[in-house]
């Protein structure tokens, strides 16, 4: 029996062993999902602490809760280690590893490299490798299967191992969409490559949804996600426009959306947060640039982004005067440090750069945020304050950044001396 159909079999009787390189708000409820469906599951993480937690069953993922894990610890199918020799045990390996962007705006797969590298030396006949960190198309090709090929002293893929790119579409914070019920896309190397993955995947997640290599998986991923970055801009000029004819944009926005077709909402804000969004159409345009080819829409949706954190430092600013106060030497009270509501994610938030712009300002300072008691960012450390309605009443403003769920917005509106409201979180325009 070939190596392929011995997978396939193992698959098939749920033998097959899953290790999930990455323990993240993908990799984590991915382990928890092959574990539950049955696979023995093996996550590697380097991060100790990461493996440390899910092996005493505490989730450090707000989305997964912790008896989720520690049922699946406490059954046998489910442990962490950072030792990659674990891999010499498993058959399937996923990598689930971040992708971010380094400080010149160009990708960093450095982990995914290092994944591939790791994964490679422990590869053997009959593995399945699937890669679902977004990255820019060719990754999987060009990164992960000559490192494979080359190290497991010629393994051909597609038929002694195979090799897949399978992207991630975690929402964090979304309760309704799980990683079981969330269509997955897959692209394999060979025919053969998306046979076995669509066969893992099949275990645990309702619907797969194969395309015809894995550099198309790679670009749907990245159209998904540079679709909403270009709509966020365009939410975001329509503020600007609005501003400018003295309209209110969520009220014009709101009722477009009444249109029953023809039309998606996306609102503004106070700039593009997470390590999503705003990383991931950027692997994009830089590989286009190798190409020779300008993605202009993204070029122009990041300087309109990336542009918002000063626009709302002004209306802060233009607030303050129109009661005769500076910024300097005002006490400014940000409610929502996070990227987005109901998060404690604070990677590329924006109203860390709003803080940072008021702190030179000359404001002082102080947040409340009930899903991020303290953070470090810079030359900003600070604590969410105690008293909420003290520091309210206490602000020369109130800057909303983050319209998390259970908070009064509609007392905070009616108590703070001046509120600037990156998110509408009291709709003023309703006729009553
Ligand atoms: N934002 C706006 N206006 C909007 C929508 C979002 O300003 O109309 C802001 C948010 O406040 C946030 C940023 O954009 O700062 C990104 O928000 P997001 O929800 O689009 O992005 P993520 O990173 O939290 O989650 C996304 C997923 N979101 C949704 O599908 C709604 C999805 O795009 C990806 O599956 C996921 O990232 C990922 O990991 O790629």
């Amino acid at each position: 029996m070939n190596v392929q159909q011995q997978l396939l079999d193992k698959i098939a009787a749920k033998e097959a062993r899953v290790a999930i390189i990455g323990l993240g708000y993908v990799g984590l409820p991915l382990a928890v999902a092959f574990g539950e469906a049955g696979f023995s599951t093996t996550g590697v993480d380097i991060d100790e602490g990461k493996v440390r937690d899910l092996n005493a069953g505490t989730s450090y993922i707000e989305d997964v809760p912790s008896l989720h894990i520690s049922r699946l610890v406490a059954d046998g199918r489910l442990w962490a280690t950072t030792d990659y020799a674990s891999l010499d045990h498993c058959d399937v390996v996923c990598i689930c590893v971040p992708t971010p962007l380094r400080k010149t705006r160009a990708p960093d797969i450095s982990y995914v490299v290092h994944a591939a590298e790791a994964i490679a030396a422990h590869l053997r006949p009959g593995m399945l490798v699937v890669l679902e960190s977004t990255t820019f198309p060719g990754t999987t090709r060009e990164i992960i299967l000559p490192r494979c090929s080359r190290a497991s002293g010629g393994l051909t893929v597609g038929k002694d191992f195979f090799l897949c790119f399978s992207p991630e579409r975690v929402d964090p914070g979304r309760t309704d969409f799980t990683t079981k019920n969330t269509p997955k896309v897959m692209g394999g190397v060979t025919k053969a490559c998306l046979n076995a993955g669509q066969a893992l995947y099949e275990a645990v997640i309702d619907r797969i949804v194969p395309v015809s290599s894995p550099e198309a998986a790679e670009m749907t991923k990245l159209l998904e996600n540079t679709f909403r970055a270009v709509n966020i801009g365009l939410a975001n000029e329509v503020l600007l426009i609005c501003d400018k004819l003295g309209l209110n944009a969520w009220e014009v926005i709101e009722a477009a959306a009444t249109k029953p077709f023809g039309f998606m909402k996306f609102l503004p804000g106070p700039g593009l947060g997470g390590h999503c969004i705003p990383v991931d159409p950027q692997y994009l345009s830089w590989k286009m640039r190798t190409l020779g080819y300008t993605a202009r829409f993204i070029e122009l949706a990041t300087d309109v982004n990336r542009a918002m954190p000063a626009y709302w430092v002004r209306k802060v600013q233009e607030a303050l005067n129109s009661v005769g106060k500076a910024v300097r030497g005002s006490r400014v009270l940000v409610i929502g440090v996070a990227y987005k509501r109901n998060v404690s994610d604070l990677r590329e938030a924006p109203a860390l750069d709003i803080m940072a712009l008021l702190t030179d300002l000359g404001a002082r300072i102080s947040y409340h945020d009930s899903h991020v008691p303290a953070f470090t960012h810079e030359d900003l450390s600070l604590s969410s304050v105690n008293d909420l309605w003290a520091a309210v009443c206490d602000a020369d403003c109130v800057l909303i950044t983050a319209d998390h769920s259970g908070y009064d917005w509609e007392a905070i509106h009616q108590r703070a001396r001046i509120v600037v409201d990156t998110r509408a979180t009291v709709k003023p325009f309703t006729l009553s």
